[in-house]
């Protein structure tokens, strides 16, 4: 299998960290293709328990380069606390290479993300204010700097007075707020820089000859579907092609070496920040659901939503992604419902929808249509036989296949590596 992309149906934390870190042993290569320090990647294996934002979830396999493409964002303070992390932890990071077109993540970009959501008001995205839309703002208005940018003081320099011209009359007149200057940003900017230095690599090329040699790479998604810049609920989403796709753009790999879509979705459905959210439950299932889920943001600590799995939703993201199989996570949670509820479609001003209504008020007006399964009310997080498996839990998903019309090849049954139901 020459590439894997792994990819959230959802909007985001299905699960990908686990799932990633799970089937990283099968791969020689794993790259983040997408999105910066607002993803939170949770691993748990081998008695360590890692909550990754920048590196790849394949860091755990020695052997297994990780790697962080072109259409990443690099948040240099975040990236080197969790090199050091895991270095701290016996996790060796001398095998991570970084893209030297990957952009940077600078002090201005968080700051512009924080005042922009407070202009919004009771607008806001619910951003994790790590700076993601004005860095990848600036990359598409070419004022933004790149990894390799760091690698010359002079060109840094004046990349940096370039992007400051511009942008600190953003932060003076529109915003009110401290303006920066060359200086003070390579006085912090510069030893970053050194750090990074032997972790820069030409991704593109890297991957490829990994290819040509035989070797098999993962491309692990960040964020998710639902919260892709063109394929999510926007304006609620975040600024990067989330999807398959932009494993293909955000690391020069092409598509016809990409020959499995693992979709990730959760058992039931979750969503931090603002935007519209169907099969969301403000009763105490709901918060049944958080409790026993820990439904907690891993970069902002945030509260999720949470809601009914949304069969109609996945079934989108096996479209828009060209899915070749699902992992089911978090099955074990619903283990606390007497009975469980499904999505089939959407009823919207007398209309039945069976797919995602491309036109954004649909969606936000959409009712949901559930079909009502019986719970299996006990405990499954020892199961690793989908045979073993109460009735209920198996006929639950044999229903979400036939919804999303693809194969359930991997459950998880809980946090840890080990509490897996492999089907592949
Ligand atoms: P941003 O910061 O510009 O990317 O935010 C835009 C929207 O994207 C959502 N988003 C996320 N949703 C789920 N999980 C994410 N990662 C963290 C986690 C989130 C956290 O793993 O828990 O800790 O709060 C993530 N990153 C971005 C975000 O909520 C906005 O809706
Ligand atoms: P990601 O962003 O998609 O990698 O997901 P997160 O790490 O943000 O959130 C998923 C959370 O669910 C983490 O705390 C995981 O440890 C946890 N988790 C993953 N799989 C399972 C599972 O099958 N059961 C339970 N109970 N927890 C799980
Ligand atoms: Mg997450």
């Amino acid at each position: 299998m020459p590439a894997s992309v792994l990819v959230g149906t959802q909007w985001g934390d299905e699960g990908k960290g686990k799932v990633t870190d799970l089937i990283s042993g099968d791969f020689d290569v794993v790259c983040r293709y997408a999105g910066g320090a607002n993803a939170g990647h949770t691993v748990i294996a081998n008695g360590h328990k890692l909550a990754l934002h920048q590196v790849p979830s394949g860091v755990m396999y020695k052997g297994t380069y990780p790697v962080i493409g072109n259409g990443c964002i690099v948040d240099p303070e975040v990236l080197l606390g969790e090199i050091d992390m895991l270095e701290e932890q016996g996790i060796d990071c001398g095998d991570l290479k970084i893209s030297g077109n990957a952009h940077i993540v600078m002090p201005y970009h968080k700051d512009l993300d924080g005042a922009h959501e407070k202009k919004l008001g009771k607008n806001l995205i619910g951003t994790t204010k790590r700076g993601v839309g004005p860095t990848y703002m600036d990359k598409m208005n070419r004022t933004g700097l790149r990894v390799q940018d760091m690698l010359d003081e002079k060109i840094f320099r004046e990349k940096l007075e370039a992007a400051l011209a511009y942008t600190n009359p953003i932060l003076e007149k529109v915003y009110e707020m401290p303006t920066y200057t060359v200086d003070q940003i390579c006085e912090t900017y510069l030893p970053f820089a050194e750090r990074i230095r032997p972790y820069i690599v030409e991704s593109s090329l890297f991957l490829n000859e990994q290819l040509e040699s035989g070797k098999n790479i993962l491309f692990e998604g960040a964020q998710a579907t639902m919260l892709d810049i063109d394929h999510g609920t926007y304006p609620f989403v975040t600024s990067s092609n989330c999807t398959a796709g932009g494993a293909v753009t955000g690391s020069g790999v092409g598509p016809t070496n990409i020959k499995r879509v693992l979709g990730i979705a959760k058992a039931y459905l979750t969503r931090v920040g603002s935007g519209p959210f169907p099969t969301e439950l403000f009763d105490e299932t709901g918060d049944l659901l958080g409790e026993v889920g820990h439904e907690y943001g891993v970069t902002t600590g945030r509260k999720r939503r949470c809601g009914w799995y949304d069969g109609v939703v996945v079934n989108y993201a096996a479209r828009v992604n060209g899915l070749t199989d699902l992992a089911i996570t978090k099955l074990d949670v619903l283990g606390c419902l007497d009975e469980i509820k499904v999505c089939v479609a959407y009823e919207c001003d007398g209309k039945i929808y069976k797919t995602v209504p491309e036109h954004q008020s649909v969606f936000y007006h959409a009712k949901p249509v559930y079909e009502t399964l019986p719970g299996w009310k006990c405990d499954i997080s020892g199961v690793r036989n989908f045979y073993q498996l109460p009735r209920e839990a198996k006929d639950y998903i044999d229903f979400l296949e036939q919804l999303a019309g693809v194969r359930v090849s991997i459950i998880t049954v809980g946090p840890d590596r080990e509490q897996t139901i492999d089907r592949y």
